[in-house]
This record gives C-alpha cells, sequence and structure tokens, in this order.
C-alpha cells in the first residue's frame, strides 16, 4: 500500500441510502478519465451538472462533479469528486463505470485511509493531523469533534514543532561548543542551557497534561460496575444510562452477560459495562457470566466496586476487594460505592463513613457520583482548547519527557557528560518527530492508516 502511485477509486459516504453519495478518484493524471466520463474537459473547481451514461449509453445518474487538479487538492493529486444520488446500488453502478473507463490509467479500488496517506505523503497535512481525520470522523462527543477540528487545524502539530525547534537550538549550541573544547568549560553557564532545558522541560509536561486530556476525550472511559449478586449494579446503570437498559429484579444472579451502554458525561464518552454478580456458583451458565467478569475488570479504566450500604462488612467484601485489585491493569482505579442509601433512614452506612454513598433507585448521590467517576479518571473538566490524542501521542511524549529528564541528569554532571546530553536532547526530538511523522518507523505508518475507514 505504502508505495501504489496508481489512480484509486472509493464511495466516500457511508454505506446505506442518504439523500447524496459521494464516489471520489484521486491520482496523478485524471483528464484522460474526466473525458472518457464526460466526453469532454471540466473547469477546475467547478461544480457541472452532467450526465453519467453506461457502455450502451443509457443514463446510470444525473450528478454534480467538481475535478481538482494537482497539487490544489486534498490527497495533492488530481481529484475528482461525484456527488451521485446516494443509492447503495447506484454508487455501487458508478464505480464500476468508472473502473471500466478507468482501465486504461490503471485505476483501482482505494485502501482504507489511502486518500489521507497520499495527502501526507504529498506534504497536505501532517501525520498528526491526519489522525485527526480519522478521530474527527469517529469522535462520539461534540466536545470531541471540537479537540479533533482543532488537531486536524495544526495546533498539536504547532505545538510539537515549536518544542523540536527549541530543542534545536539547544542541540546546536552544545553540538557547537563539543567542536571547540577549549570553551566547555563555560558552556552550560553561558550559553543558560539548564534555563533552556527547564523551559522546554515545562512545555513538555504541558502539552502531556493536555494530550492526556485528549486522549480520555477521544477514547473514553471504559467503567465497569463489579460487585456481589443483588447490589444493584444493574440499576445503578440503568440508572446512569438514564433508560432501563439491563433487567433488574430482587433475585440474586439476575445479570447473566455484560450489557454495555455508552454515555457522555460532561462531554466525555463513558462506556458503562454491567456485568454478573461475582460469587461461588455452580450453575454453569452464571459462571462463565462471571467469568465474563472479570475479563470486563481487566480491562477497565475504573471500576466502580459496588455493595450494599445495608450490610455489614464481612470477609468476602475484603476478599473481593483484594481480588479485583489484583486483577485490574496498572492505570485503572478501583472506587468503593454504597447502594441503597435510602433504605438507610437515619442509620449510618454501616461503619463505612469513608466511601460514596448512593442510591440507585433515587438517585441521591449519583450526581456526586459522576462527578468522582471524571476525578479518578483524570479529566479536569476543561473542554477548551483540549486536542485530542492518541495512545501513540502519548507514548511518544512520555519517551520524550525520559530522555529530557536524562539529558537534565548529564546537563548536572557539568561538560564531562556534555556529549550524553546532546544525545537525550536528540533522542527526545526523535520522539516528538514520530508524532508529526517526520521520523517515523515504515511499519507504524501502514498500522496508522489500516485502521482507517474505506474513502477516507
Ligand atoms: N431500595 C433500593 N433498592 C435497590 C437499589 N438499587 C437496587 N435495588 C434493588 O436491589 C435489587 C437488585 O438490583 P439489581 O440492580 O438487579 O442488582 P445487581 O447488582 O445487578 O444484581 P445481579 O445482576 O444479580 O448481580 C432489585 O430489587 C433492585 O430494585 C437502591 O438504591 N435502593
Ligand atoms: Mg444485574
Amino acid at each position: 500500500m505504502m508505495s501504489r502511485k496508481v489512480p484509486i477509486i472509493a464511495i466516500a459516504t457511508a454505506p446505506g441510502k442518504a439523500g447524496v453519495g459521494i464516489v471520489r478518484v484521486s491520482g496523478a493524471k485524471l483528464s484522460p478519465l474526466v473525458e472518457a466520463l464526460f466526453q469532454k474537459p471540466l473547469k477546475p473547481r467547478e461544480a457541472s451538472l452532467l450526465s453519467l451514461r453506461d457502455s450502451a449509453g443509457a443514463v446510470i445518474d444525473q450528478l454534480i462533479a467538481v475535478y481538482f487538479v494537482s497539487p490544489a487538492s486534498f490527497t495533492g493529486e488530481d481529484v475528482l469528486e461525484l456527488q451521485c444520488h446516494g443509492g447503495p446500488h447506484l454508487l455501487e453502478l458508478v464505480m464500476k463505470r468508472c473502473l471500466e473507463l478507468g482501465k486504461n490509467i490503471d485505476l483501482e479500488i482505494a485502501e482504507p485511509g489511502e486518500f489521507t496517506l497520499r495527502a501526507y505523503l504529498n506534504d497536505k497535512i501532517d501525520l498528526a493531523q491526519a489522525e485527526a481525520i480519522a478521530d474527527l470522523i469517529d469522535a462520539q462527543s461534540e466536545a470531541a469533534v471540537r479537540g479533533a477540528a482543532r488537531s486536524l487545524q495544526g495546533v498539536f502539530s504547532e505545538n510539537i514543532n515549536d518544542l523540536i525547534e527549541e530543542i534545536t537550538q539547544l542541540r546546536i549550541l552544545v553540538e557547537s561548543t563539543l567542536d571547540f573544547p577549549e570553551e566547555e568549560i563555560e558552556f552550560l553557564e553561558n550559553a543558560q542551557a539548564r534555563e533552556r532545558l527547564k523551559i522546554v522541560t515545562n512545555k513538555l509536561a504541558e502539552l502531556r497534561a493536555g494530550a492526556q486530556q485528549g486522549k480520555i476525550l477521544r477514547d473514553g472511559i471504559q467503567l465497569v460496575l463489579a460487585g456481589a449478586p443483588n447490589v444493584g449494579k444493574s440499576s445503578l446503570l440503568n440508572c446512569l444510562a438514564g433508560e432501563d437498559v439491563a433487567i433488574v429484579t430482587p433475585i440474586a444472579g439476575t445479570t447473566r452477560d455484560r450489557i454495555r451502554e455508552s454515555i457522555n458525561l460532561d462531554g466525555v464518552p463513558m462506556h458503562i459495562i454491567d456485568t454478573a454478580g461475582l460469587r461461588e456458583t455452580s450453575d454453569l451458565v452464571e459462571s462463565k457470566g462471571i467469568e465474563r467478569s472479570w475479563d470486563a475488570i481487566r480491562t477497565a479504566d475504573l471500576v466502580i466496586f459496588l455493595q450494599d450500604s445495608n450490610l455489614a462488612p464481612g470477609p468476602e467484601e475484603e476478599s473481593l476487594k483484594l481480588k479485583i485489585l489484583g486483577e485490574i491493569s496498572p492505570k485503572c482505579s478501583v472506587l468503593e460505592v454504597f447502594n441503597k442509601a435510602d433504605l438507610l433512614g437515619s442509620r449510618d452506612a454501616v461503619g463505612r463513613g469513608m466511601g460514596l454513598l448512593i442510591s440507585a433507585k433515587t438517585g441521591e448521590g449519583v450526581n456526586a457520583l459522576k462527578k468522582k467517576i471524571l476525578e479518578v479518571a483524570g479529566w479536569d473538566g476543561h473542554q477548551e482548547g483540549v486536542i485530542v490524542a492518541r495512545r501513540r501521542h502519548l507514548d511518544c511524549l512520555d519517551r520524550a519527557s525520559e530522555h529530557l529528564d536524562k539529558s537534565r541528569q548529564f546537563a548536572a554532571n557539568g561538560n564531562s557528560s556534555l556529549e550524553l546530553f546532546a544525545e537525550e536532547l536528540r533522542l527526545a526530538q526523535d520522539q516528538l518527530g514520530q508524532i508529526t511523522g517526520k521520523l517515523l518507523p515504515d511499519d507504524l505508518l501502514g498500522k496508522i492508516f489500516s485502521q482507517f475507514c474505506i474513502g477516507k
């Protein structure tokens, strides 16, 4: 896929019926195809109402064609956009006709993400912007849309490039000193290398904090409701979702399988999973369900360990809690929540002053719980200015930050470690360069674009 030069075609709109459906073609030189399709050249960037005919001369569709001539197009190549009526069979016919007439220019069906890949390879956008296109389309909340749009505008890339530029300046200073060893002695002081490094480190820390928020906005939070049977997990799911998604009964062991529901909390996508109550059982179906509960717990970002506030805490709760803590991933937190507060009356939650007290039935305490969920998940509540980010970006920022830390240690050693100081700066810079794609292993590029949908 990486080195394909052939012209490509795909339906750019979603599958299914719609008012309009778009077929998009991109290639180095599309004028022969345009002539073959419409028996005349098209003026660039002008909408033309045209009829597309099949080989027998029958009209397939009356459509609007827009022709973009290289390099002034999305991909940087010639691009032809056909805005047809939005029927799936009709669009297949249009594609088929284009492929027939495009045979002599070797027109082929596009692979997922191939249009965006070309835009990237032709320097129309950088890698972070290309990823932002996919994130914009996949965005699960309005806040995520705005965050992806900011990335696409290049805000994230600009921040990264500024940082790279500052590290470059610092490297030039150090490396020029290395060429004149007699001047090394005063270098670290004169060039204010340590101060400059500190500024860069602080900027990177700021960017990391923002990217962490952006990751939450993009991927949302996997929230798992776990606990013994009958404590009210399904009731809590229904309460959070605002509708009866899960069956609730007084019978312990009601929920047998995982139930998923996605909601939006303060613009953050929240993927809630209700699970089968955790207990020892000889029932085969229930035990399968409980296995699935543990699977969900293992992949959660946050587990709510729900308990009944009316029951005195016993060794079972304690051992269940320890077991959950033993199963979760390192980045997951467990939130202890006590349900059925409405039944407590004036009694205290038996010896459990520490946890969050709610009632899934009356909704009491649920707003506080929502706030707590966002807080524990690391959401700071500021949507403005957030830029969506991916795990890949966070990993690069983390590694860049480790290298800056090391370079700071070498700087502290004085001039004897100047070369190592410079080398760590270079490694930090490489990591930042991977975000925008300046320095990227080839296999990674294929991996990133293969996650796009066809037609993008
Ligand atoms: N009074 C009161 N009853 C509740 C509350 N939450 C749940 N219940 C009741 O407790 C019983 C069990 O609720 P579920 O939501 O089915 O409990 P669960 O944890 O999903 O149970 P399993 O699916 O069996 O593991 C039902 O009768 C609910 O109506 C609450 O906050 N207050
Ligand atoms: Mg249940």
